[in-house]
């Protein structure tokens, strides 16, 4: 399927999904988000697809929603065509999502990076929520995701104060997995994909799943729905391969049931 505003690219076990508005440093217009969730809902349902990697260019990576789509939308409006909808979509993609940053992840840019599962951050990646400056504030899981990742304190100075922060201070924050050279920040997505990729399809669906929900339950149950998962997989194939090719001293052959 062609995409007007996205790249779309399969290797073997992943696919690379690149947003293409550099001209406005891929601000997230309502198209380009509704290519994106439709190309993630129909990645994920290709088996050969594993992991799926976002990206954008060296220079932004999203500087967030497009503010000139949105300036003149009423409430009334958004409420009515429930413009923002389809970025809920997004947290119901099963396969492991990559975010490959650099340069700028800004409000909905950022939010989307912590939509999704892991994200590899280039040295020039500057990460923030800046929608107070335009006398708004985060509406895609700015002020939740980002308060779970980074605690209370260091959320309310980003959403407050607008500020980006640098890779370094997003990977002690607990923002980002790893901040290598932007020569490798793709390299490194995509060895990260090959690696996810290469392992029991099954299984990391549901590990995906029960670490999730670890944002959205008690801990008694999560621990629960952790455990029928766990007991789930020893409904499949790839759990006897898994654990017969341990034995067996070779390597495993998944079957993804
Ligand atoms: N929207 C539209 N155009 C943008 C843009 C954006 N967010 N960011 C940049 N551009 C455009 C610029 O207008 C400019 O276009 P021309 O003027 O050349 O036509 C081009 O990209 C290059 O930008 P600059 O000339 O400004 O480049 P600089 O290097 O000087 O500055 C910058 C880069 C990233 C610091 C600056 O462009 C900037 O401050 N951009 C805006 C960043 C921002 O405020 N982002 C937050 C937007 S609000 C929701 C879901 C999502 C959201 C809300 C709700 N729900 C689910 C309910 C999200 C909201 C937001 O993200």
């Amino acid at each position: 399927m062609a995409y007007e505003h996205l790249l779309i690219t399969k290797e073997s076990g992943y696919a690379l999904i690149q947003f293409n508005r550099p001209d406005v440093l891929n601000a997230l217009n309502i198209k380009l988000m509704t290519e994106l969730v439709d190309a993630l809902e129909e990645l994920d349902k290709e088996t050969e697809v594993r992991c799926i990697i976002l990206t954008g260019n060296e220079k932004a990576f999203a500087a967030g929603a497009d503010i000139k789509e949105m300036a003149n939308t009423s409430a009334m409006e958004m409420l009515q065509r429930d413009q923002f909808a389809r970025w809920d979509r997004i947290r119901k993609i099963k396969k492991p999502l990559i975010a490959a940053v650099s340069g700028f992840a800004l409000g909905g840019g950022c939010e989307l990076m912590m939509t999704c599962d892991l994200v590899i951050a280039s040295e020039t990646a500057k990460i923030g929520q800046p929608e107070i400056n335009i006398g708004v504030m985060p509406g895609a899981g700015g002020t939740q995701r980002l308060t779970r990742a980074v605690g209370k304190v260091k959320a309310m100075e980003m959403v407050l104060t607008g500020r980006p922060i640098s890779a370094q201070e997003a990977l002690q924050w607990g923002l980002v997995n790893k901040v290598v050279p932007v020569e490798y920040y793709l390299q490194e997505a995509k060895e990260l994909a090959k690696e996810i990729a290469s392992k029991a399809p099954m299984a990391v669906k549901l590990a995906k799943e029960s670490v999730l929900k670890a944002f959205d339950t008690t801990i008694e149950g999560g621990l629960e729905f952790e455990r029928k998962n766990f007991y789930l997989l020893f409904s499949s194939e790839d759990q006897k391969e898994g654990m017969k090719a341990f034995i067996e001293k070779r390597k495993p052959e998944w079957k993804g049931k």
